[in-house]
């Protein structure tokens, strides 16, 4: 059988004061844009650039506050010839952000939070990531419920938000889809869509997932009283996660430290796992 593609990796540049794993490192500019250029030199082939945190339980900034915080890193970083994503659920930030060269719309809400995001998409035309959400961050929690199975829901869901995109006009071939670990999930959800990854694969569309940091993997790497592990003592743990992904066959990983996924992916290649 021949290996699948080795996956494009989406190098996370959160330009906000309150991310749960890197909030406020980058919030200014030019660290931002710093830490952009760098992981792009490690491997990145899009920086996600993303100014709304959506930590279970985090506020929503006004528009002007997130075009301030991502739209001159985006334009910084284009110029420089780094291919970005733009992390928004608003299609005004989408629209700003592509315009200033942002290649790539990475809305986590699917086109769920903002009636106009399909079809400005659509005018874009540029690549469009929907993400499986049920509610903003603030809720989000509460909707962790899966009468029908996580797989089955989540593959459902994100089933009806391609056919959403696909009849606002977005060309299936822009299309990759994203079950969203960590949002409206419990840890236990993310195993279970982590480990029937088979099943998502009947998506019609590519496939990318972040899991890098997140609490799922802090908890499974508890220390004997139960404390989580924390974010910086996660990554081995994310390593082998995106191990799996890779041998099954995604088409994208949106990871914090870029060298080490990418040192793992050079290596899965190396040994015949993956393709070129
Ligand atoms: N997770 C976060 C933000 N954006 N986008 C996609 N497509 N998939 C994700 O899993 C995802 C995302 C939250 O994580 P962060 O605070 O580490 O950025």
């Amino acid at each position: 059988m021949t290996p699948p593609g080795r996956p494009k990796i989406l190098g996370i540049l959160n330009v906000t004061p309150d991310s749960f794993s890197d909030g406020g490192l980058w919030a200014d500019q030019e660290g931002a844009i710093a830490r952009g250029l760098a992981m792009s030199a490690e491997g990145a082939d899009f920086v996600d650039v993303g100014g709304e945190s959506t930590r279970p339980g985090a506020e929503r900034p006004p528009v002007d506050a997130e075009l301030e915080r991502v739209i001159p890193v985006v334009e910084a970083l284009s110029a420089e010839g780094v291919s970005c994503s733009i992390d928004t659920m608003r299609a005004e930030v989408a629209r700003v952000a592509v315009e200033s060269g942002a290649q790539l719309v990475n809305d986590v809400s699917g086109g769920l939070a903002d009636s106009a995001m399909l079809s400005t998409v659509a005018t874009l035309n540029v690549g469009y990531i929907a993400m499986h959400w049920r509610a903003h961050s603030a809720q989000m929690q509460q909707w962790a419920v899966y009468p029908q199975g996580v797989v089955n829901e989540v593959c459902a869901e994100l089933t009806d938000r391609y056919r959403a995109a696909i009849n606002a006009g977005i060309a299936p071939e822009l299309i990759t889809l994203d079950p969203g670990l960590g949002f409206a999930k419990t840890a236990e959800h993310n195993w279970l869509l982590l480990s029937h990854f088979s099943e998502l694969k009947q998506l019609p569309a590519r496939l990318l997932l972040g899991a890098s940091r997140k609490s799922f993997l802090g908890a499974l790497l508890a220390d004997k009283h139960g404390h989580p592990r924390g974010v910086a003592g996660r990554e081995s743990a994310h390593l082998a996660v995106i191990s799996w992904l890779a041998s099954q066959g995604v088409w994208g990983l949106r990871v914090h430290d870029v060298q080490a996924s990418r040192d793992l992916l050079l290596a899965m290649t190396r040994l015949g796992a993956l393709n070129e």
